[in-house]
Formats: C-alpha cells, structure tokens, sequence
C-alpha cells in the first residue's frame, strides 16, 4: 500500500542542474577536461567525489587525493555562491503543488538529495516544512546509484521501502530507488529513464491521485 513519496530534489522539485553543470563546466574548463552533454548527464545524482571522478575520467592527467580534495571544493565554492540567490521562485513550476498534492492525500514525503547543500536549499526555496523528513547526506555513505539514501529515507519515515515511492530525474536516482525495493517515477526524457515504472516530462505533470488509482501500490 502505497504510503509515502520520496522526492529527489536537484532537477525534481528544482533547477539546480543547471547550477551544478555550470559550476562543473567552469572546473572542467579549468584543468582542460572536455564534458560533454552524455558525461554531464552520467554526473547527475551522483555525490559530489562520485562526479569529480566521472568529470576526471577524461582529464588530461592524473590527480591525488590532496588535489581531488581542492577540485571538489572549488566546484562546491561557487554552486554554494549560486544558491544564494534562489528564492522560491526558483522552485519548479507545479513543484510546491506536488509535495503538497501527497501530503493533502494523507500520504507522507522525505526528501532524499545526495546534496549536502540540500538543507540550505529547501530553506532558500522555502519548502523546509513540506517533508516529513529529510535524509542528511553527509550520513550516507555510498552514493546513487546504491539504494542506501532510499532506504534511509523509509527508515526515516518509519516505513518499509515497498510502500514508498520514489521520484528522479537522473539514472542514477532510478537504479537507487530500485534498489530499494521501491517503485520509481521517472521526471525527464525517455532516453535517459528508460528504467523508470512510470514517466512524466516534469513534475507539474505529477499527479498522485493518477499515480495511486493507475498503477497501484508499487508493483516491486
Ligand atoms: C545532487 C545532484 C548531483 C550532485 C549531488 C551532490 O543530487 O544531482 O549532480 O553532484 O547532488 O551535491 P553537492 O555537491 O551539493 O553535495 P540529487 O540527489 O539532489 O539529484
Ligand atoms: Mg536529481
């Protein structure tokens, strides 16, 4: 029985891909590593050590840990910077009518970003009392695609993974949730979320009540 949903946050309920893509792109342009659109891609939803490694995949020479350290930190300086200057309407549009669509349904919501700027985030974004949890990032230990953030955020909840579900814009996030045992909802373009249960172009497009009575609880 379907009981909660599980939101990701950066390109779900918020444009932040962006943000992050060109904080990446600037990194990238720096130490003359091409990314290409398919690598940008492949480096969503995935932490923030987890994507340097993708981005340094094709970088023209090797980095020590020391120095990785730094490149991460010198991408997170500026999507840090650029946050600063969300406000709600930064949200997604029909993003806010989503969370609380679930919630008038008497079902509960977490958020589960692997962001640890998600807490600042939802803040700027004003959408902080919307969740019914929050899964702290910097507790988890392995990245999308591991279901660990899913499962946390049922724990957190206190309910098992079978009756959440969970919604993503990246692969990344699909294999995640998955993982978990839940079922996933796909925000994007076929071609990227072939693995998705259900897919929706965007979040406005989001409707529980379709979701409930169509495909049921989650058939995994
Ligand atoms: C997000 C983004 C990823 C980013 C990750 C870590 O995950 O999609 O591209 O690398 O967070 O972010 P940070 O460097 O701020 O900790 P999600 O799960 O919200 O899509
Ligand atoms: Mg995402």
């Amino acid at each position: 029985e379907l009981k909660a949903v599980v939101f990701d946050l950066d390109g779900v309920l918020a444009d932040t891909a962006v943000l992050h893509r060109a904080a990446w792109q600037q990194l990238a342009a720096e130490i003359d590593a091409p990314l290409d659109e398919a690598t940008a891609e492949r480096m969503k939803g995935v932490d923030r050590m987890g994507s340097l490694e993708i981005l340094l995949e094709h970088a023209p020479r090797r980095y020590g840990d020391a120095e990785k350290a730094e490149l991460a930190a010198r991408k997170n300086a500026r999507y840090a910077e650029l946050i600063e200057h969300l406000d709600p309407n930064n949200l997604l549009p029909g993003a806010r009518a989503a969370v609380e669509s679930v919630r008038h349904a008497g079902l509960k919501t977490a958020l589960a970003s692997a962001s640890r700027n998600a807490p600042r985030l939802i803040e700027r974004l004003g959408i902080a009392d919307l969740f019914d949890y929050v899964v702290d990032a910097s507790h988890i230990t392995h990245s999308k695609p591991d279901p660990e953030i899913y499962l946390a955020a049922a724990a957190g909840l206190g309910l098992a993974p079978a009756d959440c579900l969970g919604v993503e814009d990246a692969a990344a996030g699909i294999a995640s949730i998955h993982a978990a045992g839940m079922a996933a909802v796909g925000i994007g373009r076929a071609d990227a979320l072939a693995e998705a249960d259900v897919l929706l172009p965007n979040i406005a497009a989001f409707d529980i009540d379709r979701i409930r009575t169509k495909s049921g609880p989650p058939a995994r």
